[in-house]
């Protein structure tokens, strides 16, 4: 049988390593915990969380909105786009590492405590594509635009085309051609390096919560491919009854079994953030035999400042910010369930 794996292989060279290196965010001082109730944590008041030590200085961001008394979607929005404007973060926005024809296609959600939705896919061009989701959300009856009609609602609304190959990305590109392979999925040696998307969650003082992602998608992609950040429900839902997810890792994993939605789901019937984060990936590894080569990790916090996140493998990090301050946190693992990894 060919699977999947074979046939992506099959269409470069040979297997090479993506190594998408992990982003630091050693300027901001964080603690590091081990949550004691099976990886749940609870935060107090209005919070922020996210994925991935860039969470930290997205979350201070989006806190000083929410300290101040601004809105979630505000919050969120500001948060992910620090993020997006940092060219040394190679996963988002500018700086992002291309696909395999050279371009950097961005893709992005974002959800507010309504139910309303935006999001763009494919998006060439422009540095905050989270920025224009949200203008889908808030200026057309739509909830998605993809490709040069995303750019052309972006530019109509006064957003600037830049070129978001930053010469860092474009060495790594040039050098990923000479062998051009392409394997998604993780280096057994670093299973997280190819897996740097921002999802936040925000909780505001007025109790409501909204949430975004934002990314540049796998690296060295097919050029077209779109991955689960900008789907609703996917890589993000939020249900302001209930709570909200956020995904990272192998959008194609996350995509097939609709992981965030789920997670509320699960959460509305009752089940806590960890206990919903740990089915959601169950249902990934279920499915794959070779789940040991997929990584997908899950962010969920509910109404009531419970927050946990559950990944495949080692390694997957979130930050969590509230009026105690921030935390850089790692995450379970079904890889390693006892215990928080690197904890
Ligand atoms: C994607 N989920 O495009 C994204 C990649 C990612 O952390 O999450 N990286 O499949």
């Amino acid at each position: 049988m060919t699977t999947r794996r074979d046939f992506l292989i099959g269409a470069g060279a040979g297997l090479v390593t993506l190594g998408l290196g992990r982003v630091q965010a050693s300027s901001h001082p964080v603690s590091r915990e081990v949550a004691e109730d099976g990886g749940q944590y609870r935060l107090q008041g209005p919070f922020v969380v996210s994925t991935w030590s860039h969470g930290v200085p997205a979350n201070a961001a989006a806190w000083e909105i929410l300290d101040s008394a601004g809105s979630a979607l505000d919050a969120v929005e500001t948060g992910v786009r620090v993020p997006e404007g940092d060219p040394d973060i190679i996963s988002v926005g500018y700086g992002g590492r291309p696909d395999r024809d050279g371009h950097v296609t961005l893709d992005a959600c974002i959800m507010d405590h309504e139910g309303n939705a935006g999001s763009v896919a494919f998006l060439e061009g422009i540095k905050h594509p989270i920025s224009v989701a949200r203008l889908v959300m808030e200026k057309t009856p739509h909830v998605m635009l993809v490709g040069a009609g995303a750019q052309r609602f972006a530019v109509d609304n006064g957003f600037e085309v830049e070129n978001l190959l930053t010469p860092a990305a474009e060495k790594e590109w040039r050098c990923w051609l000479e062998k051009a392979s392409y394997d998604p999925w993780p280096d057994p040696a670093d299973p997280n390096a190819a897996h740097d998307t921002i999802g936040m969650l925000a909780v505001d003082t007025a109790g409501n919560m909204c949430g975004a992602c934002t990314t540049s998608g796998l690296p060295f992609k097919m050029h077209g491919r779109v991955g689960d950040s900008p789907i609703i429900g996917a890589a993000m839902f939020v249900d302001n009854e209930v709570g909200g997810a956020c995904a990272t890792g192998l959008g194609e994993e996350v995509m097939k079994t609709l992981g965030s939605f789920l997670i509320v789901e699960l959460m509305r019937q009752g089940l806590s953030p960890a206990e919903a984060c740990h089915e959601a990936i169950a249902r990934i590894v279920r499915r794959n035999a070779d789940w040991k080569e997929v990584q997908v990790g899950y962010l969920a916090a509910d109404k009531q400042g419970r927050c946990a996140a559950f990944s495949i493998l080692p390694g997957f990090q979130f930050a969590v910010t509230d009026r105690e301050g921030t935390r850089l946190l790692d995450a379970r693992s079904w890889a390693h369930p006892e215990a928080a990894a690197g904890g």
